[in-house]
């Protein structure tokens, strides 16, 4: 027989070297399930089923993330490709390459108002606004696949191919007819190395040369620029804060690393941006124009892939186009050595300060656990080369201060989008991709009622594929959708709703059991750290439950004076835990002024 368009879409597919596609059938999609299953060479990319489309599209994202390659997901058409676009839109809105492959009706009933018929083309165009094409002819499959790769790779951005289900069917045309109205495409893209002019880099060096006290602040774009950040830092004897995305950029056990910047952020990060009178931006967009500094304090530089990206954040005085690392080695030679390091040595002993009152809040009571206890436990055991994936709710924020990553590990989370959800679907992309790799999940319980739950029947599914099956998903049951209750009682100065905020329990570690996991619950302090040396010792898959107390605020690291009476009128107005937390609020931020800190 034949190859069919769906024998030859994956065999292109192939071509552009992608190995996995994370996926949920339909018979919108059939025809391409057949090619999966007559993949019997082993040539052919492997499919990986998930519980929910959306998952895939995580998977897809964080495969990309995670490996800085393409990162492909598929879905059948109408309900499947909506289920994808909250994963998409993620993706998008982070910067990855992430193909969408999608199935849609038969060509002859298309404006029909057939059975599961959706305008896709429509619903991907926003998230897809790069690509998205609808494969009408056999003929346009290799141009499709070539285009929709490339675009997604260049752009790094979200591209989504319609196949209706008779034309996946149809015999493959590998190579249109030499005739006018055909397309003749190739397969391949590698990055260009990008670096500004000269002249852009010399005003970027005199910018920062005049400086006296530079601040740095990093994103996902120096992911692999460690080592110039690194030697840059210490010409301009700089501190360094890390957007979220950037986490894994420099190392936290670097002295001038102030850590994470915004409500997640550190107090140290929160000074250098007041303090500064430069501002070096590398490969972030990082939004919240209140943690930097105000315009007019300082002078600015900075360097993004993206010329979109520029200059919106903070008025910069000169942006340039180009790689982080590379950029950065060109500017080294332009830079004098800072003299005077005394803007850089009263940033380390602030850094060293805020780790130690980051340790004294990890030790406070709380009822039963404190979460910064068990990020904190974690963090002094992290090994070697972990992967480690946050959702978004309160995890974000122990996760953003409590964790020490070192050089060697990976971490990411949906940075722009926030969404809910995608921490378990990244950790299992991740294994999948490093499968050696000790891959560690923070999950709060809304996200694991969420999907969290359904997607541990993935990891039950595939974990003997992995060699080495260390992946410990924790999960903070503190039956609510804390980071949201905090926000309704800082932001709004509403107090706690009930009715929106508290989650029913659920037993996590048990159900993990049930699939095949080792479960573990942990309700006492004292065994947190018994508990992270059983998890990361363990030999399967692992469900670290841990009860966590509501009640400790996620502190924003320093909390302004429409914050304090926003979260005094919410107390005032009958919060059923006002006097909980209260003590626990004075407890975290007593910890500041103590002696010794
Ligand atoms: C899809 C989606 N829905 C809602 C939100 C708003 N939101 C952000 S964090 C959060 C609470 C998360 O609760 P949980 O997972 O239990 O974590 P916790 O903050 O309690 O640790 C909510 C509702 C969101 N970001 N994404
Ligand atoms: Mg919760």
């Amino acid at each position: 027989m034949s190859d069919t368009v769906g024998d030859y879409l994956l065999d292109r597919l192939s071509t552009w070297g992608v190995k996995r596609i994370y996926g949920y059938p339909g018979d919108g999609i059939n025809g391409l399930m057949g090619a999966f299953e007559r993949s019997s060479n082993g040539k052919r990319p492997e499919f990986i089923q998930v519980r929910h489309e959306e998952m895939a599209a995580f998977m897809a994202c964080a495969h990309a993330k995670f490996t800085d390659e393409l990162g492909v997901c598929m879905a059948t058409s109408g309900p499947g490709a909506i289920h994808l676009l909250n994963g998409l839109y993620d993706a998008k809105l982070d910067h990855q390459p992430v193909v969408a492959i999608v199935g849609q009706q038969a060509r002859a009933g298309l404006g029909g108002n057939y059975q599961q018929e959706v305008d896709l083309t429509t619903l991907f165009k926003d998230v897809a606004n790069e690509f998205v094409q609808i494969a009408m002819d056999p003929a346009q499959i290799r141009h499709l696949v070539d285009r929709a790769c490339r675009i997604a790779l260049a752009e790094r951005t979200v591209t989504a191919i319609i196949v209706p289900n008779d034309v996946q069917e149809s015999e493959a045309v590998k190579q249109p007819p030499h005739k006018h109205g055909t397309v003749h495409s190739s397969p391949g893209y590698r990055r260009p190395r990008v670096i500004p002019h000269d002249d852009e880099l010399s005003r970027a060096a005199d910018v920062l040369n005049a400086g006296q006290r530079v601040a740095m602040l990093v994103g996902q774009g120096a992911l692999d620029a460690a080592d110039e950040v690194t030697a840059v830092a210490d010409l301009l004897g700089a501190g360094v804060a890390k957007a979220l995305l950037g986490k894994a950029a420099l190392p936290d056990d670097l002295p001038y690393v102030t850590g994470a910047i915004g409500l997640l952020g550190t107090k140290p990060s929160w000074d250098m941006m007041q303090g500064c009178d430069t501002l070096l931006m590398v490969g972030s967009s990082f939004p919240y124009s209140e943690f930097l500094p105000e315009e007019g304090q300082a002078r600015g530089v900075q360097i993004d892939i993206d010329g979109r990206m520029l200059g919106i954040r903070y008025p910069m005085e000169v942006n340039l186009v180009g790689d982080a690392a590379e950029t950065l080695r060109a500017l080294m030679p332009l830079l004098n050595r800072k003299q005077d390091r005394s803007w850089r040595e009263k940033i380390e002993r602030e850094v060293a300060e805020w780790w130690n009152l980051i340790e004294h809040r990890a030790q406070l009571e709380a009822e039963p656990i404190n979460p910064q206890l068990v990020f904190h436990e974690l963090s002094k055991r992290l090994p070697d080369g972990a992967i480690l994936t946050s959702d978004s709710g309160s995890a974000a924020n122990w996760f953003a201060r409590d964790i020490k990553l070192r050089s060697g590990m990976m971490a990411s989370l949906s940075g722009t989008l926030a969404t809910m959800g995608p921490g378990v679907p990244y950790a299992i992309a991740a294994k999948f991709a490093h499968p050696h790799r000790p891959v560690i999940a923070l999950v709060g319980d809304g996200a694991m009622q969420m999907n969290g739950i359904n997607e541990l029947i993935t990891i039950a599914k595939y974990r003997h594929q992995w060699a080495d099956q260390r992946l410990v998903v924790l999960v903070l049951n503190n039956r609510d959708l804390n980071q949201v209750t905090w926000e309704q009682r800082a932001m709004s100065g509403d107090p706690k709703f009930p009715g929106s905020q508290e989650l029913p329990d659920f037993p996590y570690a048990q159900y993990g059991e049930m699939l095949g996991l080792e479960g573990i619950r942990v309700s006492d302090p004292d065994e947190v750290a018994a508990a992270w040396d059983r998890a990361l010792a363990a030999e399967r898959p692992v469900v670290f439950e841990a009860i966590t107390d509501p009640e400790v605020p996620p502190l924003p690291p320093h909390i302004t004076l429409e914050q304090a009476k926003a979260m005094s009128s919410a107390l005032l107005a009958g919060d059923p835990s006002a006097s909980r937390i209260v003590k626990q609020a004075f407890r975290q931020k007593a910890e500041e002024f103590l002696p010794g800190r």
